[in-house]
């Protein structure tokens, strides 16, 4: 696929999640056309110390499915695809990943490249750094159409 094309269906993917939005919470949806915010923080700073936590990703779980941080923290995820599926890890609330859900269903093998998110194949790794700026409780989700229900979800609860 060329560059330009490619793009091109990254927009219309993000078009039709921010549409998707707009349909389950107005009020929600005006966050979706600020890209510089994201529900459950923001990205961190390389620059500042964080703590490390591994997650490993499987058919169909999170290993560990619950983690606990403090507001302001930074943790630095290193992700493991343990499993023989692709998987994600996309870090979000509820509310967001289940909008983002329903876009996926039309298109299963949509990538992401945002900063809150990662897909992997089987036997890969990732990092992810992120910042917790907002206290309450947060989740981190695959969105493959099926895992999410299978058991692809997990919680941060930011205190
Ligand atoms: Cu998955």
């Amino acid at each position: 696929m060329n560059h330009q094309l490619e793009t091109k269906m990254k927009t219309t993917i993000k078009l039709a999640v921010a549409l998707a939005a707009l349909s389950i919470a107005p009020a929600f949806a005006h966050d979706q056309h600020d890209h510089g915010s994201f529900s459950a923080g923001e990205p961190g700073n390389p620059k500042k110390p964080a703590r490390t936590i591994e997650i490993l990703m499987n058919e169909m779980d999170y290993t560990p499915s619950k983690i606990e941080v403090k507001r302001g923290e930074q943790v630095r995820f290193v992700l493991r695809n343990v499993g023989k599926e692709d998987h994600e890890f996309l870090l979000a609330t509820a509310k967001e990943n289940l909008a983002h859900a329903e876009v996926m269903k039309k298109h299963p093998h949509m990538e992401h490249d945002d900063p809150n998110g990662v897909r992997l194949a089987p036997s890969k790794t990732a990092e992810i750094l992120w910042k917790f700026t907002k206290s309450g409780t947060f989740e981190f989700s695959c969105l493959i159409p099926g895992h999410r229900d299978y058991g692809m979800v997990g919680h941060v609860t930011v205190n």
